[in-house]
């Protein structure tokens, strides 16, 4: 009997992150129908197919669409001249004065409309698509008040249809104190809990909410105020937690059955243990660990311990992490975190997958899920985290339309 499909991939090796050594198979065979994975493995084993069209990889290896589950991409402006002052020897206190830091962000995000926002972002969110991203999460947290966190919102949104991508939004109205509340933290997170967490529910903004817990931002006690609020309002959340001290944000956000627990360089045993018990996600953001310089390393070798599932992000943000290349991110998680290229695949893949709430529908190459797929140049998948600046996407399918493949047509 033959079955229909709407593409059989070939000619190709696949990295299906599901099982051991990669999920590797060789010399596989792909079959996409209605934009899914119909069937995946050794080409001597594939049924007989009657497809629309067969596409030749040429020998690469396929691995999923790459996902990024922690990104800040919406904000407007930037802040190189901050970076160029403080390398120039200025200290905090004067880059403050010039109007640094990340209130330059938020005067220049709440001064942006819409479109420019979208627009600003957009051409962001376009160099990880060339990258082979596929799915990215996208946080709120340069408006800081209930309109500009909406808009931000709104342009996080619109991504996902400006481009071939899976946007997740993430509100994270407690990033930093809005100017306006100097001196008055617990009335800002009122306004975060009472207004920002049930508006954006309301309006279907947000798919989950995060907050900032850090002593330069949120205590425990407000972050966990903020949960309850997403609670109420039927939202996962997650947590910026342990980046630059411990104040036992990992296991607040185990305590709260957070998604993701993300940063964690200051993450203690007992940290690591709530979050294996309540199934929290790390995620590990080494783009701001080299951009700020730390040198406290997060918990890896407790978190393989415990069996705690360990994602990677860019964290790409105008402040800590100005890095716009998930691959570099991979590279980074290896070198600076002594990751291995598998780890560090996974971790953009099938565990970043599970920080969203999206396990079986991204994140591996496995019959049922989206046909999200990236295909790769290389000899071996340990080349993605290997190179740096590499360039070594070929293709990339966003639920089994592959890129240009209309213009190709055409042609
Ligand atoms: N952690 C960080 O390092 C940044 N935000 C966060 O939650 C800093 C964001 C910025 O400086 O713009
Ligand atoms: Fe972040």
């Amino acid at each position: 009997m033959e079955h229909r499909i709407d593409q059989l991939i070939e000619h190709c090796h696949v990295a299906s992150m599901s099982g051991p050594g990669y999920g590797a198979i060789e010399d596989a065979a792909l079959a996409v129908r209605a934009g899914t994975i119909a069937w995946v493995g050794p080409r001597a084993q594939a049924p007989r197919f009657c497809a629309d069209e067969v596409f030749d990889a040429g020998g690469g290896w396929i691995t999923p669409g790459l996902v990024d589950c922690h990104t800040h991409l919406v904000y407007a402006g930037d802040r190189a001249h901050e970076f160029e002052m403080r390398l120039n020897g200025a200290t905090y206190e004067e880059i403050a004065r010039a109007g640094g830091g990340i209130v330059s962000t938020v005067a220049a995000t709440r001064a942006a409309s819409q479109a420019e926002l979208l627009e600003a972002s957009s051409g962001r969110l376009a160099r990880m698509v060339d990258e082979g991203l596929t799915t990215v999460e996208v946080k709120s947290g340069y408006g800081l008040d209930v309109d500009n966190e909406l808009k931000m919102l709104r342009v996080a949104r619109e991504l996902g249809h400006r481009h071939a991508v899976r946007t997740v939004t993430t509100l994270l109205g407690a990033h930093a104190l809005a100017p306006e509340y100097a001196g008055r933290q617990d009335d800002y997170v009122s306004l975060v809990c009472e207004r920002m967490v049930p508006e954006a529910a309301a309006a279907g903004l947000a798919d989950a909410v995060d907050a900032f817990c850090e002593t330069i931002a949120f205590s425990p006690s407000q972050c966990e105020r903020v949960f309850e609020a997403a609670r109420r309002a039927g939202l996962p959340v997650k947590l910026h937690a342990d980046q630059l001290s411990n104040l036992g944000g990992a296991a607040l956000a185990a305590h709260h059955r957070a998604r993701s627990a993300d940063h964690l360089e200051y993450t203690d045993e007992a940290g690591v243990a709530a979050m294996a018990a309540a199934g929290t996600v790390a995620v590990l953001l080494p783009g701001a660990f080299y951009f700020l310089r730390e040198k406290q390393l997060p918990p890896v070798d407790a978190l393989r311990r415990h069996g705690v599932p360990i994602a990677l992000a860019t964290d790409s943000n105008p402040g800590s992490s100005p890095l716009l290349s998930p691959l570099l991110a991979m590279n980074m998680g290896c070198t600076l975190f002594r990751l291995t290229p598998q780890e560090a695949l996974a971790g953009f893949t099938v565990h970043a997958a599970r920080a969203l709430g999206l396990t079986g529908q991204v994140g591996t190459i496995t019959a049922g899920a989206w046909a999200d797929l990236a295909l790769w140049d290389v000899e071996r998948p340990a080349e993605l985290a290997y190179a740096m600046g590499a360039a070594p996407l070929h293709a990339r399918w966003f639920a089994g339309v592959r890129d240009g493949a209309a213009q190709d047509a055409r042609n």
